[in-house]
């Protein structure tokens, strides 16, 4: 990446913080999703989670959230995959 020499070390800084705001930011949905805190989301879970917010999405269309989520299949979703 030949701009990043040309950005300068505050920029840098901030946007550290910045990510690492997101990161937490992510963090702490994970954190309210997990209702069971066994540190994974199911499908029960976030399923619930689209309903507190207000959302009624098809059972289809959950699937596929999931599954593009779920890199790899095995009906969980793990911080590492969540963010
Ligand atoms: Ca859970
Ligand atoms: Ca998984």
């Amino acid at each position: 990446m030949v701009e990043a020499i040309f950005v300068s070390d505050a920029y840098f800084e901030e946007f550290q913080t910045f990510v690492k705001h997101t990161e937490r930011e992510l963090l702490l949905l994970f954190d309210s999703i997990d209702r069971n805190h066994d540190g994974s989301l199911d499908k029960d879970e976030i399923a619930s989670a689209f309903r507190q917010a207000g959302l009624t999405v098809s059972n289809a269309k959950l699937d596929s959230f999931f599954d593009k989520i779920d890199t790899n299949h095995d009906g969980h979703l793990s911080f590492e995959e969540w963010r």
